[in-house]
């Protein structure tokens, strides 16, 4: 097994530009006053397409190489749900419907990450981003009063870190590549 320096958390993801994670962050501090619990910071908010949990380093390139092969597609996603999960004690904000053009991103991720040779957890794909965590929250979801609209350029590959002030993120490659 290699060192832990030699291996890194990673994931495919959606990020957003800095006026759709400022509205997430709203609809956070928002949900925050119902909840409470942890708020994500802006910067970290992100929605996971493919989440491929802990790899050698050696295995990035792979990954690009897998990223390369995914046709990089523009969707508007109406972010238009508060959802809660009482078990995970996650509240989130996500599309009521996950819609065909995100399915298919996702389906493609996930065919060239097992084509790469990664095993992928095959939970079902409920796309959502997490605001709070901690939360004292129910099993549900509601219609968001003020939905957003997040338009969809690209995706990226992260890695993530435990740090004191929680996950820091660390974008790997991004798509369209540049
Ligand atoms: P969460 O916000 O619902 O916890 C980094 O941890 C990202 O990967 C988060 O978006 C997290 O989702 C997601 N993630 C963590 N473990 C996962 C798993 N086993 N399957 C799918 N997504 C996961």
């Amino acid at each position: 097994m290699a060192a832990e320096a030699e291996r890194a958390r990673v994931f495919f993801a959606l990020w957003p530009g800095t006026t759709t994670a400022e509205s997430l962050a709203h609809i956070a501090s928002e949900a925050h006053k119902r909840f409470a619990g942890r708020l994500m910071r802006p910067e970290t908010l992100h929605l996971t397409l493919a989440f491929v949990g802990t790899i050698e380093r050696t295995r990035i390139a792979d990954l690009v190489a897998a990223g390369d092969r995914v046709r990089v597609p523009r969707i508007e996603l109406s972010i238009d749900t508060l959802g809660q999960w009482q078990k995970k004690h996650i509240v989130w904000a996500g599309p009521a419907e996950p819609g065909v053009a995100l399915v298919s991103l996702v389906e493609s991720l996930r065919a060239e990450l097992e084509e790469a040779g990664m095993a992928l957890e095959r939970r079902p794909f409920v796309p959502h981003v997490t605001l709070l965590r901690n939360a004292d929250c129910d099993t549900g979801r509601n219609a968001l009063a003020c939905p957003l609209k997040w338009q969809v350029n690209g995706f990226v590959l992260v890695e993530s870190r435990l740090q004191s002030t929680g996950a820091g993120y660390e974008v790997l490659a991004r798509w369209p590549r540049q």
